[in-house]
Parts: structure tokens; sequence; C-alpha cells
């Protein structure tokens, strides 16, 4: 999650996560493995709780900064949500050193203690959150298979 045109959907697409063309994200959309979100539902905070109950069930939030837009994230957002989150900066083969460190501290300001700078375009810094992604999830069992006796509430 992240603000409009910040990079999300890119991002999935760089990291395998996302196979559809990259355009303008108008609805939540969820493959086997990732929720992409319109930037519109973190830049309203009357959505806020659309992307707080989506990712209830996520082993991990990417919660992303564009360093080309200077775009304020709202302090501790982080907290609110269930699912640990990683902070990535995107588009750093377009960006200024000091814009980059910007970002950064959106990020730091809104609750994300673990951040990556990459470019999905470029390809810069994937292979370290790919990993990293991949060790964190593997600890991380989905929501769905931890849950898995809930639906079997005896009745009556
Ligand atoms: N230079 C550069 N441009 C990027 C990078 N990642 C994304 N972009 C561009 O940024 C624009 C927005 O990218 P999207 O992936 O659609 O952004 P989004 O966050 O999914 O946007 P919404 O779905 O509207 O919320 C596109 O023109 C991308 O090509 C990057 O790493 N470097
Ligand atoms: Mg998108």
């Amino acid at each position: 999650m992240g603000p409009t045109g910040s990079g999300k959907t890119s991002l999935l697409k760089a990291l395998g996560l996302w196979e559809d063309d990259v355009r303008k994200t108008e609805a939540i959309g969820f493959t086997d493995m990732a929720v992409d979100t319109p930037g519109e539902f973190f830049d309203i905070p009357r959505f806020y709780h659309a992307l707080i109950m989506t990712s209830v069930k996520a082993g991990l939030v990417l919660l992303v900064a564009d360093p080309l837009r200077r775009s304020r994230h709202t302090s501790r957002f982080a907290h609110a949500l269930r699912a640990p989150v990683i902070g990535v900066i995107t588009k750093i083969d377009a960006a200024l050193p000091e814009d980059v460190e910007a970002a950064r501290r959106s990020l730091r300001n809104s609750g994300a203690t673990e951040i990556h700078a990459v470019s999905s375009l470029r390809g810069d810094g994937m292979k370290e959150l790919s990993e990293r992604l991949r060790s964190a999830l593997s600890k991380t069992p989905p929501g769905d298979e931890k849950n898995k006796g809930d639906d079997n509430q005896q009745q009556g």
C-alpha cells in the first residue's frame, strides 16, 4: 500500500507477484501471492478501514514511498495494521539522494522500521527485497492456514 502512482503495481510485477500489465489500479486486486491496492485508499483517510481490513490476513505489508513526489505518510499508520510492515522506497533510478532520504523519513514516521530502496524499472535492490520477503513469509504462515479450524466450529 502507498500513495497513488508511487509504484505499487510496478513493484509487485518486478517481484514476480503480478502478471497483468501495469496500469492505474482501480480496485483492490488479488493473486495467489499478493494483494494490490489503489493509491486512493491510502491518500484518502476515509478509506483507511479498507486497507486495514484487507491486510488483516496478510503475512506482510509493503508500505511504499515515492521519492519523486515527497508525499507524507500518516504518522504511525503502520501501527494500525496487524501484519508486519516493510517500507519500500521506489524509483531510486530517477530520484535524488535527498529525496530518497525524505522518503525514508516519511516511512519511519509512519512506523516502518525496516526500509528498502529499490527500482522496479532498473531492478536495483530487487534481489535483496525478494529474498527478504521469502524469508519473512516462510516464518509467517498465511492467516488462512492459521485460522482454518475457525470455519469448523460446532453449531448449536
Ligand atoms: N523511474 C521509475 N518509474 C517507476 C518505477 N516504478 C514505477 N514507476 C512509474 O510510476 C508510475 C506509476 O506506477 P504504478 O506501478 O502504476 O503505481 P501505483 O502505486 O500502482 O499507482 P496506483 O495504482 O494509481 O495507486 C508508472 O508510470 C510507472 O512506470 C521505478 O522504479 N522507476
Ligand atoms: Mg497500482
